[in-house]
């Protein structure tokens, strides 16, 4: 059995990009998908869950990932609430179990998820990318939710982790989480995993923490997924088969000290599902996605191929974010979820995957659900 190959979709009338788009790109058997309308902390019931699994299964797709099923602020902070959230977290689990997904990426960032300075940056060759200027990330979060926020109305998206709702009390996010260091952090999300490992094991679906993007604190908050040594604490932490890794190279690799083809060596059983993505540095510490392509940024896309590979990855992968290409632009696309420079980014995974296989004797398989 191959690696499971899988597109981010953000559903019928959210996205674009439709199912049948996608199932013309080689090799895709996943769809990864989640019910964006749902805030944190709110249970995902049988019936909207069923209705989008019925949607990609009459395409042939799988729905066995989900990204994301958000983790409520009251979790992470360590209030009193939690325990109650906690529970409708567990009834998320089920519900998702009894459709058949198998792994749920989540993150457990404070206030804020992915960030960056400009959603549609001009990379020189005509296309656009999101990029990160480090010097506006660093004193006034509101300028930059205002600029995320800015643009989410004025094209009418939204987008996970910055859900208008909890973004209009950033102020009191900010004080809620001004007692949480990394210790507690760290602690929360020890009491989170270990409070729904069992209901994990029961239903058989994996768990599988997103790496925090950027890897460093900003503005004042803690992250924790940043390096080697953090996740070989994480999965130390709660040793279980169920507490695994989305190993998001694109983000790990914004910080180029990140050797991300070892890390997949090292844990490669804990990675449930993969980002690829590719990032280009700048001397003064911006940096920009760039294509898949290797020689395009420093990511080490083949090596990190080359490590599952080797390894005999058998769980899912998927394109990050990718450009935005002949015509996509700010209205037409989610900033890094256009179709094309994805699907050429899929399209140079397999291909090394493939000459892979070809050098080790193997027949490819082809991809099936
Ligand atoms: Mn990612």
């Amino acid at each position: 059995m191959p690696m499971h190959m899988g597109f981010r979709w953000y559903g019928e009338g959210n996205d674009a990009i439709k199912l049948s788009d996608i199932k013309q790109i080689p090799g895709v058997t996943s769809i990864v998908w989640a019910l964006h309308h749902k805030m944190p902390g709110e249970i995902w019931t049988e019936e909207e869950i069923k209705e989008v699994m019925d949607q990609l299964h009459a395409y042939g797709f799988n729905g066995d990932v989900v990204e994301s099923v958000n983790v409520h602020d009251d979790i992470k902070i360590g209030k009193p609430t939690r325990d109650a959230l906690i529970e409708n977290y567990k009834q998320c689990i089920r519900n998702l179990s009894k459709f058949g997904v198998k792994v749920i990426c989540y993150n457990f960032m404070p206030i804020f998820d992915w960030t960056r300075s400009n959603l549609f940056h001009e990379i020189g060759d005509g296309s656009t990318a999101l990029f990160y200027e480090k010097g506006m990330i660093q004193d006034d979060y509101n300028a930059m939710a205002k600029y995320i926020l800015d643009f989410t109305e004025k094209y009418n998206m939204s987008f996970p982790g910055w859900e208008p709702e909890r973004m209009a009390k950033l102020d009191q996010l900010f004080k809620d989480y001004a007692t949480v260091d990394h210790e507690t952090l760290w602690a929360n999300l020890k009491y989170f995993l270990e409070a729904i490992m069992p209901t994990c094991e029961e239903c058989d679906v994996k768990m599988a923490i997103h790496m925090d993007d950027p890897p460093w604190d900003i503005f004042g908050l803690p992250r924790l997924l940043i390096n080697a040594e953090n996740i070989d604490r994480f999965l130390k932490m709660v040793d279980h088969p169920y507490n695994c890794l989305t190993l998001c190279s694109g983000s790990l690799n914004a910080d180029p000290n990140n050797d991300v083809p070892s890390i997949v060596k090292k844990h490669v059983d804990r990675i449930a599902f993969a980002h690829i993505r590719n990032v280009k540095h700048f001397d003064n510490g911006d940096f920009s996605e760039a294509s898949h392509r290797d020689c395009d940024g420093e990511t080490q896309i083949v090596n990190i191929i080359k490590a599952y590979h080797e390894a005999g990855y058998e769980g899912y992968i998927r394109p990050d974010h990718g450009r935005h290409l002949w015509n996509e632009g700010p209205g037409t696309v989610r900033p890094g979820y256009g179709l094309y420079d994805r699907a050429l980014g899929i399209m140079y995974m397999l291909g090394v995957w493939d000459t892979l296989d070809k050098n080790a004797g193997k027949v490819t398989v082809a991809n099936s659900n």
